[in-house]
């Protein structure tokens, strides 16, 4: 255990309090989650940051997405002695203000949170072989999604030869969101990162692996608390080097996560969030002809006249229309599931109305 925390320094505002007076007139006391493995959780309350548990109930009773992750707060029961508790119990989950979610793997479709109660995901991408604006694009759809504002923040500005062209390529995408470049290993242009950062406001650095990530947690916590790897030569691909996310407290207040490089973000977003992430493609498709406009074929369509008249740029227009297709595809998964879970739930109920009347002599 560590020494005593500021909660309201990582971010207990005075909602977070109110969600948790009830659980407070039951004896439990307030803490926030910094790391998940697997059932074992480590949380912080004020007396420190310790090992947790959550009681059955809270995990064999709820859907997945209900179960703790990183940043939630939660309700904990304190277990040893009471000055210098060892070990928490947690028992229930606080509403969470925002969170990330992705699709678990698994036998049928199912919403994982992330991370909760971000504030700011600053969306961190290299400017070496591996800058990508495809990418940023579906990262900022999934900030979109979670609650979160974003910050665009291209690393690595030392080893680029064009930063002024990638700057306002990354511009043009970004639907508004700021976007900063700095170089993360010198610590050249991090004044504004440094300036995102403060008491309550809790920060989650969210990229590729190798766009260094841990190397950008480290310049803003001051000491080399992460550890940080060589990405491959030939491609600029990370190693994997950040395994779990992390909420670590800074000292001058606030709270960052550290998350590993996701191979793949399975998006957990809904068409809203594709919108506002491409807001100027939502805005002219409301010029179309036809409410139901496809975008393909139909006469009086605003977006390819757009395209056409050289507007809107025709690889912009293509991550949309993928980005679009794969999130209605998860969505017919959803829907299959719900059904079929429906399903399932009147047969059981079924079952019981005739065990009941079998009983009550009324079915022979
Ligand atoms: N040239 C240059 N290299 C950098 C910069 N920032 C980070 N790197 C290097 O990029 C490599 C990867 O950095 P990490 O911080 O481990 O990357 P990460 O995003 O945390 O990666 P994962 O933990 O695998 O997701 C390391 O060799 C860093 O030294 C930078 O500003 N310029
Ligand atoms: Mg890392
Ligand atoms: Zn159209």
């Amino acid at each position: 255990m560590k020494d005593c925390l500021d909660l309201t320094a990582i971010g207990a505002t005075v909602s977070v309090r109110q969600n948790f007076q009830p659980f407070e007139a039951r004896g439990l006391v307030l803490a926030r989650v910094s790391v998940v493995h697997g059932e074992q959780y480590r949380v912080f309350t004020d007396q420190g940051e310790m090992q947790a548990e959550a009681i059955g109930a809270l995990l064999y009773r709820t859907e997945r997405s209900a179960w703790p992750a990183v940043g939630d707060w939660v309700a904990v029961q304190p277990v040893g002695p009471a000055a210098a508790p060892e070990q928490a119990m947690i028992h229930a989950v606080l509403p969470r203000r925002t969170m990330f979610s992705r699709r678990a793997a698994g036998d049928r479709e199912q919403e994982q949170v992330i991370a909760a109660n971000i504030d700011l995901a600053l969306i961190v991408c290299g400017l070496d072989q591996d800058f990508n604006v495809r990418r940023i694009e579906r990262y900022l759809t999934l900030a979109h999604a979670s609650g979160a504002d974003a910050v665009v923040v291209l690393n690595k500005s030392d080893v680029c030869p064009d930063l002024p062209a990638r700057l306002s390529e990354t511009a043009r995408i970004a639907g508004g969101a700021p976007v900063i470049t700095i170089s993360a290993r010198s610590a050249d242009g991090i004044e504004p990162v440094l300036r995102l950062l403060g008491p309550g406001t809790t920060i989650a650095l969210i990229g590729s692996s190798g766009v260094g990530k841990s190397t950008l947690v480290n310049q803003l916590l001051g000491v080399e608390r992460q550890p940080v790897q060589e990405v491959r030569a030939s491609d600029s691909r990370g190693r994997h080097t950040t395994t779990y996310r992390e909420l670590l407290p800074l000292p001058q207040g606030g709270a960052l996560i550290d998350t590993p490089g996701m191979r793949e973000i399975q998006l957990w977003a809904g068409t809203e969030s594709l919108d506002s992430a491409f807001a100027e493609i939502a805005e002219l498709a409301a010029g179309c002809r036809y409410r139901d406009c496809s975008h393909a074929v139909e006469d009086g369509c605003a977006v390819r006249a757009a395209i056409e008249a050289g507007d809107l740029d025709p690889a912009r227009w293509q991550s949309y229309a993928k980005l679009r297709a794969e999130i209605a595809w998860h969505e017919r998964q959803t829907d299959v599931h719900a059904a079929q879970a429906q399903k399932q739930k009147w047969k059981a109920i079924h079952k019981a109305m005739r065990v009941r009347y079998k009983n009550e002599g009324r079915v022979k």
